[in-house]
């Protein structure tokens, strides 16, 4: 499928000094400059009307912590998309929710992502929670970037971006550059040398130096196997998810 439209990713969140620089370096500050993504830092408080700004309250039933409160949030996804019903958003369209709650992120899904929508929003949420009326009416996806606790949405919102924005295509330099990436095919990536040959006595991999690219592709594949059996077996025995 052939992107002929910039992406638009808005990231909702409570923290918007959180994501100063961080799309301003390398692969993300080409896409941006050359015109493939348009990123938008939303404050969430700043879509309050209440006199103290509230962006959370406390939990009904009682409990530790603060929830994220709906009013702000579907007022700013009502104003970046015009309605606050899913069912309405434009084809392309993706509320992506960030908690640990949600299905964890994956390298297909960001494939996905990145062929087939124009307009993502993400809402980073706090690790107490956000008002489940929030996923109820607004949220298409809920993601999780792994099995541990964050204190907020806001690094995975960084995360899944990245993981997104890189594969838009003419995002990297070459098109075949993500081909070999880890995930890409159920295997971790093999290893890599780069000068010296000789870097204190540790050599690089004769074949790397053969000139056989047949060879070369051999052993590249062999040690991603090695590498994927030793650190991550079960990616060999299951499709990528
Ligand atoms: Cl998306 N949010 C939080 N708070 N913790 C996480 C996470 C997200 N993904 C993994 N841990």
């Amino acid at each position: 499928m052939i992107r002929f439209t910039i992406l638009k990713i808005d990231i909702l969140t409570i923290f918007p000094e959180f994501f100063t620089e961080v799309f301003d370096f390398g692969i993300i500050r080409r896409a941006k400059l050359a015109g493939i993504v348009e990123i938008n830092i939303y404050d969430i408080r700043s879509f309050t009307t209440d006199k103290h700004r509230m962006t959370d309250d406390r939990p009904f039933g009682g409990g530790d912590g603060m929830v994220l409160k709906a009013e702000p949030i579907f007022r700013a996804i009502e104003q970046i998309l015009g309605t606050c019903e899913r069912e309405k958003y434009a084809d392309g369209t993706k509320v992506v929710l960030l908690t640990p709650q949600g299905r964890v992120f994956k390298q297909a899904m960001a494939k996905e992502f990145a062929d087939e929508t124009r307009h993502i929003v993400m809402i980073c949420g706090r690790y107490e929670g956000v008002d489940e009326r929030v996923n109820e009416m607004l949220v298409t996806d809920e993601f999780s970037i792994g099995d541990y606790v964050l204190s907020g949405g806001e690094p995975a919102a960084i995360v899944v971006t990245d993981a997104i924005v890189r594969l838009l295509p003419n995002a990297l330099g070459s098109e075949t550059s993500a081909v070999n990436d880890s995930f890409t095919e159920n295997l971790l990536d093999c290893p890599h040398y780069t000068q010296p040959r000789d870097f204190r006595g540790m050599l690089v991999p004769d074949v790397l130096l053969s000139g056989n690219h047949a060879e070369i592709e051999k052993w590249r594949k062999q040690k991603a196997l090695e590498k994927t059996q030793k650190i991550r077996p079960e990616l060999l025995n299951k499709e990528n998810g």
